[in-house]
């Protein structure tokens, strides 16, 4: 049977446009609305790419099931609050047209990091991205983020409305600093006058956003339609775990209450996000580099190996809690806890190669700040060091096995090719460090890090992977 809205689950209206409709938004932000329960804050899905999502959704009026997993058993549970999805590189004068409406007030946003279009090292606009460069010759028709959020902003400073909120909900760090000053950069741009209304009215709240989120397969869709009895074409699948933690900056206040469904709002998100990215989102790319090389399929799969399990564990004891902050109230070492518990989850099949995706625009924050922190105080990281070997061992796109890997990076082909053209291994290692874009000037000049990752991918060549973590 086919999922159909009731009269009573057709009162949504459309208080949000959410850009970049995936299965983490769905499993997260869309579940604190569902549970704030007003409905004048409905969702609007925005695909910035691929119109699978509203293919599969609008013919089941854009119900889905969330399934929650746990290791003692899954929960599905209906959601109700997303009002359409819209296809922008179809229309993207609808897109528009919906982010200019009064009664949107806040564009939220998870694109991913390369979504940006920006320079992780810097966190300024790559003028030479196609995208931008698309989207300043033709701001009626934008095809990135960034654009959509400033022509829509124009058109309301036009129409005498506020600007929304725009609240990014991924994983970078100063998330809405960072939109704010690539906004602030496009739209001085196109008009300063804009850009000064922009500065005065608008908001960007920071927020950390968590929850574990695999991609949806075949077989979670086989079982939500066991499991409900409805033949749902776009589940989600997500851990029993979510938080999310916010500035509470909002144009004229208008937000949903999502602290109901548990939201924290603070005045400084920052402790909590280095806390997140560091060491949630570090641990997760280290154990999807090293353990994909060696040879294991999910992050659960790579913690029931002792061997990981004790390297992740040395990886966050000595090396990234020693120089993490805690956040008010919060106690590291229980933090961690909960994370290995989260990681061990043997329901949540969250695959090494998803995770291992994108590791250019991914490390900065979730790394390469702890390394730093470390080298400040001349303080040894081996792991750490083996974490980065990992990555550079893993965008040579060969495995241990001698089979390609299917790299996917933005600067998938730069990765490979500064390394095929290195006369050895440890040019390989300092080719790869030389790039800025990722590693900053700092790191790629710093003899100790360059050092301990050749000495690291030593290791990892003569040793292999598994072997390596065991130190
Ligand atoms: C993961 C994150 O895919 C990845 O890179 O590390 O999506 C992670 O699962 C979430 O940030 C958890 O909140």
């Amino acid at each position: 049977m086919r999922l159909h809205r009731t009269e009573q689950q057709k009162g949504w209206e459309t208080g949000i446009v959410h850009l970049g409709l995936g299965a983490f938004a769905r499993a997260h932000l869309a579940l604190y609305t569902e549970d704030a329960q007003d409905h004048d804050w409905g969702i609007i899905g925005v695909s910035l790419q691929r119109p699978d999502q509203r293919d599969h959704l609008a013919p089941q009026d854009c119900l889905y099931t969330a399934l929650e997993r746990r290791p003692e058993g899954n929960r599905p549970r209906l959601v109700t609050c997303l009002t359409g999805v819209l296809v922008a590189p179809e229309d993207p004068d609808a897109v528009l047209a919906v982010m200019s409406l009064p009664a949107t007030r806040i564009v939220t946003l998870t694109i991913t990091e390369k979504g940006y279009c920006h320079d992780p090292a810097t966190g300024k606009l790559n003028w030479s991205h196609p995208t931008i460069m698309h989207d300043l010759a033709n701001p009626a028709a934008p095809k990135g983020a960034i654009g959509f959020i400033v022509e829509a902003l124009r058109r309301r400073q036009a129409a005498g409305l506020p600007p929304f909120t725009v609240l990014c909900c991924d994983n970078l760090p100063a998330n809405g600093h960072v939109v704010a000053g690539l906004v602030r950069e496009f739209a001085e741009r196109m008009s300063p006058d804009l850009a000064s209304w922009i500065a005065a009215e608008g908001q960007f709240p920071c927020a950390m956003v968590d929850r574990i989120v695999p991609a949806t397969t075949e077989a979670d869709i086989a079982e939500v339609e066991k499991l409900t009895g409805f033949a749902d074409a776009a589940p989600v699948v997500h851990e029993p775990f979510r938080q999310w933690v916010i500035e509470d900056r909002f144009v004229e206040d208008a937000r949903p209450h999502w602290e109901i469904g548990g939201a924290q709002f603070v005045a400084h998100v920052e402790p909590f996000e280095h806390m997140k990215l560091r060491l949630l989102n570090g641990a997760h790319s280290a154990l999807a580099y090293l353990g994909y090389l060696g040879g294991h399929e999910t992050i659960a799969d790579t913690m029931q190996d002792k061997a990981y399990a004790a390297f992740v564990e040395r990886l966050w004891q000595t090396e990234i809690v020693p120089v993490v902050p805690a956040p008010p109230d919060t106690d590291l070492l229980a933090y961690v806890a909960a994370l290995k518990a989260r990681f061990s989850n043997p329901a949540i099949r969250h695959r090494t190669w998803q995770i291992a995706m994108d590791g250019s625009q991914k490390l900065p924050q979730r790394l390469l700040g702890t390394i730093r922190e470390r080298l400040a105080q001349d303080l040894p990281l081996p792991c750490l060091a083996l974490v980065i070997a990992g990555w550079i061992r893993y965008v040579g796109g060969i495995d241990e096995q001698g089979s390609l890997i299917d790299v996917r990076d933005p600067l998938a082909d730069t990765l490979k090719t500064v390394q095929d053209a290195a006369p050895d291994a440890a040019a390989a290692v300092r080719a790869v460090i030389g790039l800025t874009e990722v590693f900053g000037q700092d790191l790629s000049q710093d003899s100790r890090f360059v050092d301990a990752v050749v000495a690291a991918y030593t290791v990892l060549q003569e040793k292999g992977a598994r072997a390596a973590v065991v130190g």
